[in-house]
């Protein structure tokens, strides 16, 4: 798991997969991987990014190679065979190019059997309107991953309200800047602080 963690971290997309795979293989656990080796290595290079050690490029790299490790986790995360429960609507906020934890998100909303419409990253509030309206869903996912980025989901929650359609879906909020005092201040309906807990959170809406 360290050497995982070191990996990603390193930014190996080349050897990440195999280890991954590896791991699996010896029976640790989808989660495990996920909490105890990728999402920390992530941690680690925000930490060394914010201290000036690493650059963006390293950032990035180390962003692919997290990602080339959920592409192995992806179809156990997201199973086989679950009957439709709802559809989701779910993207990054305008002006945030983060969209790992927003991915994580939409393959557990899709492994507890949503359809997951994914608007993508740097979402305008304008763009979630017009999903909505065409797509209908009953959740609607918003992911922050910076400070300056948390307002737009002011925005985009007043532009659903002013577009008439507030009544119709439930609000679901995250990412790394994001807590539920800030969520219940801009009137969303919860405060996610992982992918699990936003998949329960939907889940339990669809079926009210
Ligand atoms: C990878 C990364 C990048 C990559 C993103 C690649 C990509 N495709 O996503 C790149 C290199 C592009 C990047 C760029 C920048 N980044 Co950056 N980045 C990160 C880093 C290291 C990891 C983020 C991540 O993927 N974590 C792993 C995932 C799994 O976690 P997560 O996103 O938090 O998601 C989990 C939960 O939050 C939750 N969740 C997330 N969304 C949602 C939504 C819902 C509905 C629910 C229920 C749950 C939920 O579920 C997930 C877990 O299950 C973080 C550090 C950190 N620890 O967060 C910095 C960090 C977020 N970045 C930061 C900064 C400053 C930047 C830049 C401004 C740097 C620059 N000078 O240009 C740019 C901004 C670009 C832009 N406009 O968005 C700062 C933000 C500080 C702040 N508070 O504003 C951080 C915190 C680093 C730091 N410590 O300084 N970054």
């Amino acid at each position: 798991m360290e050497e995982l963690k070191k990996m990603v971290a390193e930014g190996r997309d080349d050897l990440v997969p195999d280890k991954v795979r590896a791991l699996l293989d010896q029976g640790t656990d989808v989660e495990a991987v996920m909490k105890q080796a990728l999402i920390p290595a992530m941690d680690q290079v925000g930490e060394l990014f914010q201290s000036g050690e690493i650059f963006l490029p390293e950032m990035l790299v180390a962003a692919q190679a997290m990602k080339a490790g959920m592409a192995v986790l992806e179809p156990f995360i997201k199973g086989s065979g679950v009957k439709p429960l709802g559809r989701a609507v779910v993207g990054t906020m305008q002006g945030d190019m983060h969209d790992i934890g927003k991915n994580l998100v939409i393959m557990s909303l899709e492994g507890a059997g949503f359809e997951v419409v994914d608007l993508g990253m740097d979402v305008a509030p304008e763009a979630f309107v017009a999903a909505i309206q065409t797509h209908q869903p009953r959740i609607v996912g918003m992911s922050a991953l910076l400070s300056s980025t948390m307002t737009a989901m002011k925005k985009t929650i007043q532009a659903i309200d002013d577009a008439g359609l507030r009544g119709q879906v439930k609000i679901m909020v995250g990412g790394a800047p994001v807590n539920r005092e800030f969520a219940k201040e801009i009137g969303a309906d919860f405060y996610g602080k992982d992918s699990v807990a936003g998949k329960v959170f939907a889940t339990e809406a669809v079926q009210i």
